[in-house]
């Protein structure tokens, strides 16, 4: 069978074969978001303990007017592009003050991808749309001529799924592609009381222990394994050394997996698949990353309770 694998499942069985081969089983958090993920993941952004995307937005929708005036990019990127609220957002801003302009979605759903650009063609006919298909995590080409300046906009405190070390080689690689003019837009969710982060991921309604658990219906599909969903249980908490949640799936009864070209996978009762780390930020961490990477913040906004920050960075 592993000859007739095409390139992209041949990386995905390496990963997964890698992520649960660990001390620490792992697997990752881009396989929460099949269609169902993606939909469980708009419901978790409209819970009331999930302060993160509506605080996003309000920041956004009162600073992005001013932001993108001074900066008149001729192009978007926007990094895991996600649902379209945030970016809307962006793009009704683009258009009233700069008219023309090109907006790169890249995601690694195409299905998704396909969906949304043909919906915002509709409804930005100035906007020149160009949908990359891509893993943000590894390299990818954006189209040549895209015009400058470029905006890369990568909201929705996704940069909180790598730890420091992956953030700074994922800012780099946008640095590299960066000229003088151009500037991140970037969403950082803020340390704060840890009780008010788990809440976030443990709410009340078990929306986001569905989201967590659906990870292995996305890897069932996926990859032919048989893990037996239901068998697991959400655990989300926050690990203050490190200012990340965590989230894991937990088995009350020993497991074992099947995956074809992984073999089989032994999971303890009581031993935990860590799905996702959500890291947490601070101005000064966000410096750190970002002049690592080789920018500097330009502006700065956080809502009044500093639950979140909406920045933009430029080149130095
Ligand atoms: C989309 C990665 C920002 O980390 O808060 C939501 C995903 N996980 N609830 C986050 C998520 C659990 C989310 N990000």
């Amino acid at each position: 069978m592993a000859d007739t694998l095409s390139p992209a499942a041949a990386v995905m069985l390496a990963e997964i074969r890698e992520g649960l081969g660990r001390a620490q089983k792992e697997l990752p958090p881009k396989y929460f978001y099949d269609e169902r993920g993606s939909e469980l993941f708009e419901e978790i952004t409209r819970l009331p303990e999930y302060y993160l995307t509506r605080t996003e937005r309000a920041l956004l929708a009162e600073r992005i007017p001013d932001w993108i005036w001074e900066m008149c990019p001729k192009s978007v990127v926007e990094l895991g592009a996600g649902s379209a609220e945030k970016t809307r957002i962006v793009l009704d801003a683009v258009r009233d003050a700069v008219g023309f302009a090109a907006y790169v979605p890249v995601d690694v759903s195409a299905d998704f991808l396909e969906a949304s650009a043909l919906k915002l063609s509709g409804e930005y006919p100035t906007l020149d749309i160009v949908p990359v298909v891509a893993d943000m995590t590894a390299d990818f080409a954006l189209p040549p001529d895209l015009p400058h300046p470029v905006l890369h906009a990568f909201l929705g405190s996704t940069i909180g799924n790598f730890a420091p070390d992956e953030a700074v080689s994922l800012l780099r690689r946008v640095r590299r592609r960066m000229h003088g003019g151009d500037a991140l837009l970037l969403g950082v969710d803020l340390r704060k009381d840890p009780a008010v982060i788990e809440a976030a991921y443990n709410d009340a309604a078990g929306v986001t222990a569905e989201f967590n658990r659906n990870m292995l219906r996305v890897v069932n599909a996926l990859a032919g394994a048989d893990f037996d969903v239901d068998a697991y249980e959400h655990r989300a908490f926050y690990e203050p050394e490190l200012h990340r949640i965590e989230m894991h799936l937990v088995p009350a009864t020993p497991q074992t997996v099947t995956i074809p070209g992984v073999g089989e996978i032994h999971v303890a009762a009581g031993e935990s698949i860590r799905t996702e780390i959500s890291c947490k930020h601070s101005r000064e961490s966000v410096d750190a990353m970002l002049a690592a990477a080789g920018m500097t913040v330009m502006r700065w906004e956080t809502d009044a309770d500093g639950l979140y920050a909406i920045l933009t960075a430029a080149p130095d």
